[in-house]
C-alpha cells in the first residue's frame, strides 16, 4: 500500500507524543556527557575515577541506562505510536496512551532518583552482587510496563484494521513494529520474575543472598532479544522510508517481511553467548546458542542485501551508471530529505558493527576478547551507530511534524551523521584493538599502565586509549551540533499546521507476498518461537538453579571478597 496523504493526531496525543521524545532526548545530554568523561578517564586526562561528584560506576550507569534503556524505550514507543496511527489511519486509545506515557515518565524519574544520589552504581545490565535502591528496580519496572501500555494499546487499532481490509496485509512498517514489540514483551516476561521475584526482595532485605547464575541467565534472556527490539524501528525506516526519500523502491517486500518473521523466531534463544565464559552451563547448550546466534544475524544479511538493492535502484533511477556509479548518485547530502543521510551513515557503520558480532559470537574467540574494549566497540557501532542516529534523526523529524516547525540548520544537521560516523570510526577501532591487545572493557582501578614509570605500562594501551578519547570528542562536537539543531527549531516559529504525521513509504519493486501467505501471519511464528525458546533454556535454567552461588551484595567502588557456597 503506497500512502502519501498526512495524519492528524488529537491534541492530546499531539502532547503526549512530544514528551516521549523531548524527555528521553534532556536526559540524553546527561548520557552523553558521562560517556565522553569516560574516554577522557581512560586516556588519563581525567585523572579521577570521580568525575563531578560521581564515582566511576556511577556515571557509567547514568551513561548506559539513559542511552541504552530509557532512550530506545521512548523512542521505540513514540516511533511505534506515529507508525500506528500513520498506516492504520486510527487515532490512539486516548486513556491508554495517557496512562502508557505517565507510566513510563513516572517509571524513569523514580529510576533516576537513587542513579543520581549513587544509590544504584548497577551499570545498565544491573546483574548481581551489583546492588541498587530498591526505587531502581521498582523505577525500571514501571518504565516496561509503560511500554506494554502502549503496545496492547495498538493490538485492537491493528484488529480493527484487518476487519476492514480483509483483503490486504498488514503496512509492511506496522508488521515491523508488531514484531518489535512482541519480542520485547516476550523478553521482557523473565526480566519481570528476575527483578520482582528476585532483586527488590533482596534489595529490600527481605533475604539476604541471591542466586547469581539465575539472575544472571534470567538478564541474558532480555538483554539479547533487547538489541532487536532496538534495532528493528531502525530496520522499518531503512525498508519502509529510506527507499523512497532516495528516490526509489523496495528491491523486495518479501524479503523484508521474511526479516521481520525471523527475528520474531530467532532473537531471544541466543542469551548464553554473553555467557560463554561463565561455569555451571553445559558447553553443549552454549554451543546451540551459538548456533542459534549465527541464525540470528541471517535476517540482517538478508537485510544487507536488501537495502543495498533498494539504494542501488534509487541511484540507477537518479542517473547512476556503471557497478558503482549508482552509489555517487544517492542524496547523501540532500539537506531535505534527513533521513537518508541519517540511514546512510547508520549502514556503513553497521557494516563493521554487525560483523564484528559474528567475531563476538564465534565461541573460540569470544574468549579472547570477552569482557575487553573490543565489546564496547562492538555495541558503538551497533547501538550506537545505525540505532542511535536514526533515533536522532526521526526524533527531529516527529519533533517538526508535531509542532509544525520546520527543522532550522539543514545542513548543520547532514553534518551530524557523518561527523557521529567519523567518530566512531576512530572510537571503535580503537577500542576493538585495544581490547585485542588485553585492554578491559571497564575499570575503575587507577590506569597505572598509562604512567610510564608504573611496571604495568603498556605503550600500546595508551595509542589505543588516545585514539578512542580522539574519537569521543568527535562524536560529543557532532551531538553539540545535534543540539543546536533542535534548539534553532524550537525557536524557530512554526510554519506548517501542527500534529499531522507523514512518512515517506516505498512501493515494492518486486510483488509483496500474497495475503493468505504464512508470511502475513505472526501467530503460527510466535508458536514456533515460542518452542524454541522452550527448547534453548530448559536445560539452561535448570543448571543454572542447579549451580548454586549465592553471594551477598558487592560495592564495586568497595569491593570485598565474594563468598561462594558450592553446593
Ligand atoms: Fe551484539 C554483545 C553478537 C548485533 C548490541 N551486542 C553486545 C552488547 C551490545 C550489543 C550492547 O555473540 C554488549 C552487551 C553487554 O553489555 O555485555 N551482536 C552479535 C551478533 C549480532 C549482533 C551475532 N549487537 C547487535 C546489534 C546490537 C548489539 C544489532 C544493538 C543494536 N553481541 C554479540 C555477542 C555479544 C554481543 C556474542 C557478547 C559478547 C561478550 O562476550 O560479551 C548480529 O545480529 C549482527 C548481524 C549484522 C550483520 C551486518 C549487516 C549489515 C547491514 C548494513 C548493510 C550496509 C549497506 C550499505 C546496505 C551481519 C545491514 C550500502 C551501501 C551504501 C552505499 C550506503
Amino acid at each position: 500500500m503506497q500512502l502519501t496523504s498526512s495524519f492528524a493526531v488529537t491534541r492530546l496525543t499531539r502532547s503526549l507524543m512530544l514528551v516521549e521524545v523531548g524527555l528521553p532526548l534532556v536526559l540524553l545530554v546527561l548520557g552523553i556527557y558521562h560517556g565522553f568523561l569516560q574516554t577522557l578517564y581512560r586516556a588519563g586526562l581525567l585523572q579521577s575515577a570521580s568525575f563531578a561528584g560521581l564515582n566511576y560506576y556511577q556515571g557509567l550507569t547514568l551513561h548506559g541506562v539513559i542511552n541504552a534503556v530509557v532512550l530506545t524505550t521512548f523512542f521505540g514507543v513514540a516511533f511505534g505510536n506515529a507508525i500506528v496511527q500513520y498506516y492504520l489511519r486510527q487515532p490512539l486509545i486516548p486513556w491508554v496512551h495517557a496512562l502508557s506515557t505517565g507510566l513510563m515518565v513516572g517509571g524513569t524519574l523514580t529510576a533516576a532518583v537513587p542513579m543520581l544520589l549513587g544509590k544504584a552504581d548497577v551499570l545498565y545490565t544491573f546483574y548481581p552482587p551489583l546492588k541498587a535502591h530498591p526505587a531502581f528496580y521498582i523505577g525500571a519496572a514501571i518504565l516496561v510496563v509503560g511500554s506494554w501500555v502502549a503496545f496492547f494499546g495498538w493490538l485492537p487499532l491493528v484488529r480493527r484494521w484487518h476487519r476492514v481490509h480483509s483483503d490486504a496485509s498488514l503496512p509492511l512498517a506496522v508488521m515491523g513494529i508488531l514484531v518489535s514489540f512482541l519480542i520485547w514483551f516476550l523478553c521482557t516476561i523473565p526480566l519481570a520474575i528476575e527483578v520482582l521475584f528476585m532483586l527488590i526482595p533482596w534489595s529490600l532485605g527481605w533475604v539476604s543472598s541471591i542466586n547469581i547464575p539465575l539472575a544472571r541467565t534470567l538478564f541474558w534472556f532480555f538483554g539479547h532479544p533487547l538489541v532487536y527490539f532496538w534495532l528493528l524501528p531502525t530496520y522499518v525506516v531503512y525498508y519502509v522510508m529510506l527507499p523512497k526519500a532516495a528516490g526509489g523502491k523496495l528491491y523486495s517486500p518479501y524479503a523484508a517481511r521474511l526479516v521481520f518473521i525471523l527475528f520474531l523466531v530467532l532473537s531471544i534463544p541466543v542469551g548464553l553467548h554473553h555467557q560463554y565464559t561463565e561455569p555451571g552451563f553445559e558447553r553443549f547448550w552454549k554451543g546451540v546458542h551459538a548456533l542459534l546466534t549465527f541464525a540470528v544475524a541471517i535476517p540482517s544479511f538478508i537485510t544487507a542485501f536488501t537495502v543495498a538493492a533498494s539504494l542501488e535502484y534509487a541511484g540507477i533511477q537518479r542517473g547512476g551508471q556503471g557497478l558503482f556509479g549508482w552509489m555517487a548518485r544517492l542524496p547523501w547530502f540532500d539537506a531535505n530529505r534527513p533521513i537518508v543521510a541519517y540511514s546512510l551513515a547508520g549502514l556503513l557503520i553497521f557494516l563493521f558493527g554487525g560483523l564484528s558480532g559474528i567475531v563476538n559470537a564465534s565461541y573460540n574467540l569470544n574468549q579472547t576478547i570477552h569482557n575487553t574494549g573490543f565489546i564496547s566497540g562492538h555495541f558503538h557501532m551497533t547501538v550506537g551507530g545505525p540505532v542511535f542516529l536514526v533515533i536522532l534523526g526521526m526524533s527531529l523529524e516527529l519533533f517538526s511534524q508535531l509542532t509544525g516547525k520546520p527543522i532550522r540548520g539543514r545542513g548543520w544537521n547532514i553534518a551530524v551523521p557523518y561527523l557521529w560516523m567519523l567518530g566512531l570510526f576512530i572510537f571503535s577501532p580503537a577500542m576493538m584493538v585495544g581490547g585485542l591487545l588485553g585492554q578491559p572493557r571497564r575499570t575503575n582501578m587507577g590506569l597505572s599502565y598509562l604512567d610510564p614509570s608504573s611496571p604495568h605500562f603498556r605503550l600500546d594501551w595508551v595509542v589505543t586509549s588516545y585514539l578512542a578519547a580522539i574519537g569521543g570528542v568527535i562524536l560529543v562536537i557532532a551531538f553539540l551540533i545535534y543540539l543546536g539543531v533542535w534548539v534553532a527549531t524550537i525557536a524557530g516559529p512554526a510554519e506548517q499546521p501542527a500534529g499531522y504525521l507523514a512518512f515517506p513509504t516505498a512501493e515494492g519493486l518486486h510483488p509483496d507476498v500474497s495475503t493468505t501467505s504464512i508470511l502475513n501471519r505472526l501467530g503460527p511464528w510466535l508458536g514456533l518461537a515460542l518452542l524454541l525458546v522452550l527448547v534453548s533454556y530448559w536445560a539452561p535454567l535448570r543448571q543454572a538453579l542447579r549451580t548454586l552461588q549465592y553471594a551477598p551484595p558487592y560495592e564495586p567502588d568497595n569491593p570485598a571478597p565474594i563468598v561462594r557456597l558450592e553446593k
